[in-house]
């Protein structure tokens, strides 16, 4: 059943690019499963994503420029998965993707939603890619089919 939310987001004209960092596999798979569902909420038509993936996060800026420079999509979802190690990997990772996001984001003028997760831990990655609602993919994918919607 659909929810208040998406009976009043109408994607089937959209077309969305997802970037996925294959990194953290087990991870992403669910976020990028957790963002196609919320597209299929909202109407958007399988035909209408395409799915692109990279080795790591630090990797998706460049993708998600590339793909806002084609000008053939309304918005990119973004998915990964930064998970605390051992050294300060983590802080670097998560600064280069999430700030790089942002930049192509404002640079580019095209919306563009995080679906890329920073935990401390895998067990706190794993409550956020939950195969219900409570998913950082599903929140990204709605999100972005909010913003292309209201601020077009
Ligand atoms: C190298 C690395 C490490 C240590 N951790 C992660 C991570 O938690 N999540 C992630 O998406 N990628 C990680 N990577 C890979 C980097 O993003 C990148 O792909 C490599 O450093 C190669 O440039």
């Amino acid at each position: 059943m659909k929810s208040n939310i998406f009976s009043k987001l109408n994607g089937d004209k959209l077309k969305i690019a997802i970037v996925r960092a294959r990194f953290n596999s087990q991870i992403t798979d669910k976020l990028a499963q957790g963002a196609l569902a919320a597209l299929k909420l909202a109407g958007v038509k399988s035909a209408n994503i395409s799915v692109h993936e990279t080795p790591g996060s630090f990797e998706i800026p460049l993708v998600c420029q590339k793909l806002a420079r084609t000008r053939k999509y309304h918005g990119i979802i973004t998915i990964g998965a930064i998970i605390k190690g051992e050294t300060a990997h983590f802080e670097y990772i998560s600064q280069a993707a999430i700030g790089g996001v942002t930049q192509v984001m404002l640079a580019e003028r095209l919306p563009i939603t995080l679906g890329i997760i920073t935990t401390y831990n895998l067990r706190q990655a794993q409550a956020r890619c939950r195969a219900d609602q409570a998913n950082k993919g599903y929140e990204a994918a709605l999100a972005l089919v909010e913003m292309i919607l209201n601020y077009k």
